[in-house]
């Protein structure tokens, strides 16, 4: 790198602190410049490894996150310029980490607020060791076609406009990031443009100094004049009206120091910028121009009359032959993000998933369009819940107290299920609630829980073919298909199951028809027959009585109800009563600090 460049088409830079948005423009910069290489060699996050994926033009790249400085600066050695958007709180700390490292060599801090004494410490170490410091309090820099830091220069529109993305004739130096964008603008508009452009930071003690700068830009061949833009406030520009003085200064300088309206005000006055507040006479930006304007520099008699200076300050190189101004590039196009583009209605996406059960993008959810608020205020219960989600519609309450007496009737039958026993066993292997239930619900199925889909299905089949109860079962037998919602392990036609009683007398007294239980206990009885154990259990139960509801509570339609039963919605009334008794059960064997199952070898017939 050329004496006195800080920057280059190739310098990388490590990122302090992942900013999506500063990173991006960063990388988007690059990309209108023509780099071949994105100019964020890595992330250092703190506490954090990975990657993160942005674009690097049209293509996703992912850029390696590092959580401390020391292994972010050993995994990319070639990159020299720390750019920390660390608080102002941990920003000196992670500043002079930075600067210990052999291989930075430019540290931008960007936070505002940082304490002097801390800068003055960053400040003599860095000059101690050959560094440079930008900031803080700083938007940061830019090289134009070269290399840009954070949010300089703003959008990608300005940058075009004011034509970064390829290096011009000028070096701009400003304590202000805010105005650097001004001058950009001004900047191109009547010259060739910026070579590069540094923004110091408003603060009393800045890392680096405007004739810091102007003194680099001196030895940079590219840069045939120089702008300078001070503020009121602090003594800074004085060390350049030194330089100006020395004779070490050999290109034009135009300079403006702004805060001339101080004088306006009877006491007093803070700008925005630490350093910026009127003190003395040699504070004030009447003084400071008045100073640099003795010293050589070239300074208007107003802001307003800066453009002008500049502009006759670069045609006189031009007619000098000092300059060649630069042939213009028309810079690629920087694909736009789809979220912009969507919401400026450029263009339209097709969405990748419909729903129509529950919303939460307004002020609060809503399930099928009932606010959480209604569901609160007007008491809903569980059944109400299961109605908007799984039937998208209020059902009475007569239903939804139906839905809620068989989640609390199948919530656990015992620890001796195949649900139960399975999370029993999952949970006494050590492993957590999720896999234990998980584990127990798997068991639900034809033979155990899951039947009421299909009882539901063979019932109403049988019922809307008019086939007797002999007819039903015996067709069955000879498919080979065991009647679902009939039959049980342990209950008997002597030792009916409670629940079914309890479900049945529900029905008789809230529902206005029953003609499905009905059939169902017809076929029962056609069972009971055959066999002590073929009684109807609790899922036959609840699939009759759910057709039941389905056809007689007229909230549905016929075409509602066979598709609800075809897609198979009622074994989700077991799947979510159950998980409440296996969730139990897990908390159960932790709570008694189960040891690991083994089944014992007594129990196992091992045949030949
Ligand atoms: N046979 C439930 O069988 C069970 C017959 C049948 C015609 C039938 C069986 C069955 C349909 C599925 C069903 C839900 C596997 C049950 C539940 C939740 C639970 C559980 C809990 C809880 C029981 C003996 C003879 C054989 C068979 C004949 C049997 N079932 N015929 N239709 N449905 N039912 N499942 O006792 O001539 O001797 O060969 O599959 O509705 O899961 O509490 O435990 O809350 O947790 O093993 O309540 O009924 O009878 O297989 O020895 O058969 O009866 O063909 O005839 P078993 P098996 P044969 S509720």
């Amino acid at each position: 790198m050329a004496s006195g460049q800080l920057f280059s088409r190739n310098s990388q830079a490590l990122f302090y602190n992942y900013k999506q948005l500063p990173i991006q423009r960063m990388l988007d910069f690059d990309f209108l410049c023509g780099r071949e290489t994105p100019s964020v060699a890595g992330i250092i996050n703190p506490g954090a490894e990975g990657f993160q994926k942005l674009f690097f033009g049209q293509e996703e790249i992912a850029i390696p996150v590092h959580s401390s400085v020391e292994a972010a600066c050993s995994a990319h050695p070639t990159a020299d310029v720390f750019i920390n958007f660390a608080s102002f709180r941990s920003a000196a700390g992670s500043s002079m980490s930075a600067l210990k490292q052999p291989t930075i060599r430019v540290v931008a801090i960007i936070a505002e607020g940082v304490p002097e004494s801390d800068t003055k410490q960053l400040i003599a170490y860095a000059r101690a060791n050959n560094k440079v410091i930008l900031g803080p309090a700083t938007v940061g820099g830019i090289q134009a076609g070269a290399f840009k830091i954070g949010d300089t220069a703003g959008t990608i529109d300005n940058i075009i406009q004011c034509k970064l993305y390829r290096p011009g004739s000028v070096g701009f130096v400003s304590k202000s990031g805010g105005m650097s964008n001004e001058l950009y603008n001004t900047i191109a508009r009547v010259t060739d443009g910026i070579y590069e452009g540094i923004a110091i930071g408003g603060d009393v003690f800045p890392g680096s100094t405007l004739s810091d700068h102007i003194l680099r830009f001196n030895n940079i061949p590219q840069i045939k004049m120089m702008v300078v833009l001070g503020e009121l406030g602090g003594q800074d520009e004085y060390s350049l009206v030194e330089a100006l003085k020395a004779g070490k200064v050999h290109k034009p300088v135009v300079a403006w120091v702004s805060g001339t309206c101080a004088k306006l005000f009877k006491s007093e006055v803070q700008f925005g910028h630490a350093g910026a507040k009127s003190g003395g006479e040699l504070e004030s930006a009447q003084g400071k121009n008045q100073t640099l304007r003795e010293a050589g520099a070239i300074v208007p008699t107003s802001y307003e009359a800066l453009e002008t200076s500049i502009k006759e300050t670069f045609e006189k190189l031009v007619d000098e032959g000092k300059i060649t101004p630069v042939s213009e590039v028309t810079p690629p196009q920087i694909p736009e993000d789809l979220d912009t583009a969507i919401k400026s209605g450029k263009v339209r996406a097709p969405t990748h998933i419909i729903s129509t059960i529950s919303d939460d993008r307004g002020e609060e959810p809503c399930y099928a369009g009932v606010p959480m608020s209604t569901i609160v205020e007007r008491g809903f219960g569980v059944g109400d819940v299961i109605s908007l989600l799984w039937f998208k519609r209020s059902l009475p309450r007569y239903c939804t107290q139906f839905i809620e007496i068989c989640v609390m009737l199948c919530a656990d039958h015992g620890p001796c299920v195949s649900g139960a026993h399975n999370t029993i066993v999952t949970a006494r292997a050590g492993k957590d609630l999720v896999s234990s239930l998980v584990s127990g619900l798997l068991t639900i199925g034809p033979r155990f829980g899951g039947a009421i889909d299909d009882a539901a299905r063979y019932f109403k089949d049988a019922y809307e073919r008019g086939l007797t109860p002999y007819e039903f079962v015996e067709g069955m037998k000879k498919k080979g298909i065991r009647v679902p919602g009939i039959g049980h392990r342990i209950k008997r036609g002597d030792n009916r199951d409670k629940r079914v009683q309890l479900l049945q007398d529900y029905g008789h007294n809230h529902f206005p028809s029953v003609k499905y239980l009905e059939y169902a206990v017809q076929v029962e009885t056609y069972t009971l027959s055959k066999a002590n154990n073929l009684v109807m259990n609790v899922d036959g139960a609840i699939a009759s009585l759910f057709l039941d509801l389905l056809a007689s509570c007229g909230m549905f339609t016929k075409q509602e109800m066979d598709e609800i039963v075809d897609i198979g919605y009622l074994n989700g009334l077991f799947v979510l009563a159950r998980s409440i008794g296996l969730i139990g059960h897990t908390f159960d064997q932790k709570r008694l600090k189960q040891p690991l199952y083994r089944h014992p070898w007594e129990d196992v017939l091992y045949a030949k």
